[in-house]
């Protein structure tokens, strides 16, 4: 109820921040100099957390990865996977940005003291990702560096085995200390997005709720594709299952996603609907779904894609190729970082705004939108593990005869 109550309450914030805005469209300078301030706090509270916390979630994410040379045949066909359709999602989000282009119509200029950062070319963006200096990299936010530096210590943690237990365990808490943090915090979003919406719609009225619906059209019909496309196609190329078994034996965990929003709350429904419904074996179900609950989001990475070019739209900002490059380095590798939880992947969209220098105030307009947003991301999430499930059983010790009647 907890929950739900928090959902109201961020659509309650969302719809009075509306109203109270449209009601300010005269002054609008009121709005921007006595609201506005509450809403920049809520911002720096999220910019606040997210070193952090990807720090911290990537190191204890790669390090349960397991070591590379243990990992054997499942563990490596299960990473490949899972980056490789995370890669494939968030292109689809930033293909179907595109296409659909939902930030027309709502320019919002940049502030200046928000400017985005000069865009990098594709050679420079490869050569910044290994820091020379992580603490530099770490102190400065530098989100590639951060997440690279990250992923070295935590294969490096796998690799010298117990000796790194103690380290682990820190960055453990730490992670677990940041999600804490995070529910903290997206227990003050109600407010935080009445005090960010309402001098966007006292500046800009009524015209601002219109891309919203199309961000909305994007991420859902980006993650029917995907599901539809991708896990289909997987399961019956390398699954040798039919997609529509596939798609009703995995469905109770997808409908317990989309209304939990949460991919670990939903990780005994998943595991109980793939061996009950799909035949997995257990040895492949309990590695491959925790792993996937923890890395592998590939719904999340798909709204990161649609969600960066609709505010850089909004910006009238103009993504180089480069640019939409370090966008899906920056979503397959941050998904590995994000959190199974409510919001957890708003929360990592500040990292993919950051990597290209978009705005992070654009965060704004997201959020008052954001749970809508989680439902379907985090049911593709969860669709996308059991797919890899499938297909990593199939490849392996095969799936069990008497569920594929
Ligand atoms: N809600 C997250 C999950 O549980 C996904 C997200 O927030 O993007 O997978």
């Amino acid at each position: 109820m907890k929950k739900m109550k928090l959902t109201t309450k961020i659509f309650l914030g969302l719809i009075l921040g509306i109203v109270v805005g449209l009601f300010m469209q005269s002054i609008p300078n009121v709005a921007q100099t006595y609201i506005k301030p509450f809403g920049t706090l809520f911002l720096n509270m999220i910019k606040m957390i997210i070193v952090p916390l990807v720090f911290s979630s990537l190191i204890v994410g790669a390090a349960s990865i397991g070591d590379p040379k243990s990992l054997g045949r499942i563990g490596g066909k299960t990473i490949v996977y899972y980056l490789a359709t995370t890669a494939i999602a968030v292109s689809i989000g930033l293909l179907l940005g595109k296409i659909i282009h939902p930030g027309s119509g709502l320019t919002i200029p940049v502030d200046a003291n928000s400017a985005a950062a000069e865009a990098p070319s594709i050679v420079s963006t490869l050569l910044n990702i290994i820091p020379k200096n992580p603490l530099k990299g770490l102190v400065e936010g530098n989100i590639l560096q951060v997440i690279t530096f990250a992923l070295f210590l935590g294969i490096g943690c796998t690799a010298i085995g117990e000796k790194s237990k103690s380290f682990v365990s820190f960055f453990e808490s730490l992670a677990n200390i940041m999600y804490k943090i995070t529910s903290f915090i997206m227990e003050l979003a109600p407010y935080g997005i009445f005090a960010l919406i309402v001098p966007v719609v006292s500046e800009y009225g009524i015209d601002v709720l219109k891309p919203l619906s199309l961000v909305i059209f994007a991420v859902y019909l980006g993650c029917i594709l995907h599901a539809l496309i991708v896990y289909s196609s997987a399961v019956k190329i390398f699954g040798k299952l039919n997609p529509t078994k596939f798609l009703k034996g995995i469905a109770p965990a997808a409908i317990t996603a989309f209304s939990t929003t949460s991919s670990s709350g939903t990780l005994p429904v998943t595991i109980k609907c793939t061996r009950e419904n799909l035949g997995i074996s257990e040895k492949i179900a309990s590695f491959v779904l925790p792993l996937g609950a923890t890395i592998n989001m590939d719904g999340t990475a798909l709204y990161q894609g649609v969600c960066a070019l609709f505010i850089a739209q909004v910006y009238g900002i103009e993504l180089t190729l480069a640019q939409m490059a370090t966008i899906v380095l920056t979503a397959t590798l941050g998904s590995i970082g994000t959190a199974g939880v409510p919001g957890g992947g708003f929360i990592m969209l500040t990292l993919v705004l950051q990597s290209v220098g978009l705005p992070l105030d654009g965060l704004v307009l997201i959020g008052g939108i954001d749970r809508i947003l989680d439902m379907a991301r985090t049911s593709v999430n969860v669709v996308g593990d059991a797919s890899c499930a499938v297909v990593v059983a199939a490849t392996e010790d095969g799936l069990d005869p008497v569920t594929q009647s």
